[in-house]
Order: C-alpha cells, then structure tokens, then sequence
C-alpha cells in the first residue's frame, strides 16, 4: 500500500500488506504513532510494535497483542481496525485522549508472522509458530504455552507434534521472548491485553491453576462491565471470568505471565463466533467485531487510567 487510503479495513490481508500498511500508518500518523521492531522470529521476519505516545519519558503503557495464533485471522483484523481508531478516537473521545495525554499504548498486530506467512501459503489453520529442533521431525511451538508462568503444567504437552506443545524451555522460542524482554526492560505496563479467537471470552488469569487471583473480584466485576459495553454495541454475548474456569486449564501462557510480572490488569479475548465459523469468520464481520471489542478495551483502559498503581 502506497497509502492506507486504499486499504480496505473489512476485508482479511497478508503479511506483506499488513507490514506495507504499517508503514504507511506510521508515515500518515508520525505524530502518534511509531514502529518498532523488538525483534526477528525463528524465521528471520521482523516483530514489528506500533506505538501510539504523545510524548513524555518512560511513561506508563498498556500492551496489547493480537495473532499470537495465526491461524486466528480475525484478531489481526481487529488490531488494524484498533490502530486506525486509536488515531481517530485522539481529540474526540475522553478517555482515550486522556489516557493517550499520560500513557503510551503498544499495539503487537502480528506476533507470529511465520505462522501467518503459513496460513496463506500452505495451511490455512495453522496455529503454532514454525520453529523446529534438530532430529524431531514436528515444526511449531504453541506460542500461548510457552511463557515461564506454569511453564509445562496441565493444559499444554510436551510432545513437539502436539498442537499445544510448549517447546524445550520457558521463553524459548523468539516471538515469546521478544516480547518478554520488551515488556520487562519497559517496566511500566499497567495493562495487557492479548486477543484470540475464537469463543466469544473476556478472561483474567489463571489459566494454569484454578486459584483465584488476588484482585479476582475486581478483574471479574470489570470484565463483567468490559462485556456489557461489547454486547451493547451488535447484541453480542461474552461469557467472562478466569480462564481456568471460563474456558479450560492452560500453562504457560501469556496473561499468567504479565500477571505474575506484576501487570494486575491481564486480561485475554477470545473473539467471534462461538464456533459456526470458527477461525474462519467471514470478513463481512471484521468491523463489527472490531467495534464491539475496542468498547470493551476502552473499559478495561478507563479502569487502568483511573486506578494508577
Ligand atoms: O485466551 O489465552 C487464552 C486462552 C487459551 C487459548 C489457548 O488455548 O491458547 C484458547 C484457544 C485459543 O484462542 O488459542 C481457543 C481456541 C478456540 C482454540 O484454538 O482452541
Ligand atoms: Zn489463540
């Protein structure tokens, strides 16, 4: 793309487009918006960050990701809608302005770009990243079961042909390490938000232990208001709660990770549908599910905003 103007919004895109259409964003919105590659996959494509800053130093931040499973085309789709109203939304909505006039957001659209160049390619549900080890004959790591926190317990497998495979050690693969050595040496993210599909969730930490959290009951009462102000966009419901109740057991994954990082306000979407179409959303429900969802990002970053911690 020479310039987002041509970029169609409602309609799903490869990785070349979506990297194209990055730099002309940032070229468009210099004044709020930077690139930033925080570094390569096992593949050697660049891991490429948006960030939306209004100036100041070192200033408190919230993460959101989105494609940590490629297969989950819908997640990437709602990113860039993200992006495009975050630039919008600046000036005009309160919340957002506010939060963007003390706080940075970092914004990760394709955090497994080899898994994604791969459901283009040649397999269109593919969900891991394309890392292999030498002498085993199955690629892919889960990218969401290989973070340190629960690293290896219930819900993930060690076998490497697994779907859920956690690889040989925490943080061993580049697209999970990448983002945990950003998100440390930042050392100021209050929020993250990592987005999958599909299931139609608002969930918290755990997913590796049925524990409750030691804000559950305000991670629940939030997520609660999170899901009502999606549902009141196109009428559609979430189920929300801790992962390890909501949805099922998982280890080593991201949101356990930023929570025991001591990022309080952790949280995962799982995105349309409940499994008519599954991965394979039709694209005539990207800005629908976009616009529902940033208004359930929006409660969770006015929470964030107006609880400093
Ligand atoms: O959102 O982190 C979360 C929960 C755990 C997800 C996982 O298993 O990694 C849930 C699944 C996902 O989004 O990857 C749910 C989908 C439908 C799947 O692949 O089973
Ligand atoms: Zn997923």
């Amino acid at each position: 793309e020479r310039s987002t103007s041509s970029f169609s919004y409602s309609s799903y895109h490869t990785l070349e487009e979506i990297y194209s259409w990055i730099d002309s964003f940032v070229t468009e919105h210099a004044d709020l918006v930077s690139k930033i590659q925080i570094g390569h996959s096992f593949e050697n494509r660049p891991i490429l960050v948006l960030k939306f800053s209004t100036g100041g130093s070192e200033r408190q931040a919230i993460w959101i990701d989105t494609g940590i499973h490629s297969r989950e085309w819908i997640t990437h789709a709602t990113g860039i809608w993200t992006a495009k109203q975050i630039v919008s939304d600046y000036g005009k909505d309160y919340i957002l302005t506010s939060l963007l006039n003390t706080m940075d957001i970092f914004l990760e659209i394709v955090s497994n770009p080899d898994g994604f160049a791969f459901t283009h390619s040649m397999n269109r549900l593919w969900r891991k990243n394309k890392s292999n080890q030498p002498g085993i004959a199955c690629i892919g790591v889960d990218l969401n079961r290989n973070w340190r926190s629960g690293f290896g317990g219930n819900g993930s497998k060690d076998n490497p042909c697994s779907e859920t495979y956690h690889g040989p050690y925490p943080h061993s693969e580049p697209e999970v390490s990448a983002v945990a050595n950003f998100i440390t040496a930042h050392g100021n993210i209050k929020a993250l938000i990592s987005i999958h599909s599909y299931s139609q969730m608002l969930m918290y930490p755990y997913g590796h232990s049925l524990e409750p959290i030691s804000n559950q009951e305000e991670m629940y009462n939030l997520a609660k208001r999170a899901v009502q102000a999606l549902y009141e966009v196109h009428g559609i419901k979430y189920l929300y709660g801790s992962i390890s109740t909501t949805l099922y057991v998982a280890s080593g994954i991201t949101v356990d990770w930023a929570y025991d990082s001591g990022i309080k306000y952790s949280f995962s979407f799982e995105l349309r549908d409940t499994g008519r179409y599954g991965f394979l959303l039709p694209a005539t429900q990207i800005i629908p599910t976009a616009q529902e969802t940033w208004m359930a990002i929006r409660t969770i970053l006015k929470h964030t905003l107006r609880h400093p911690y």
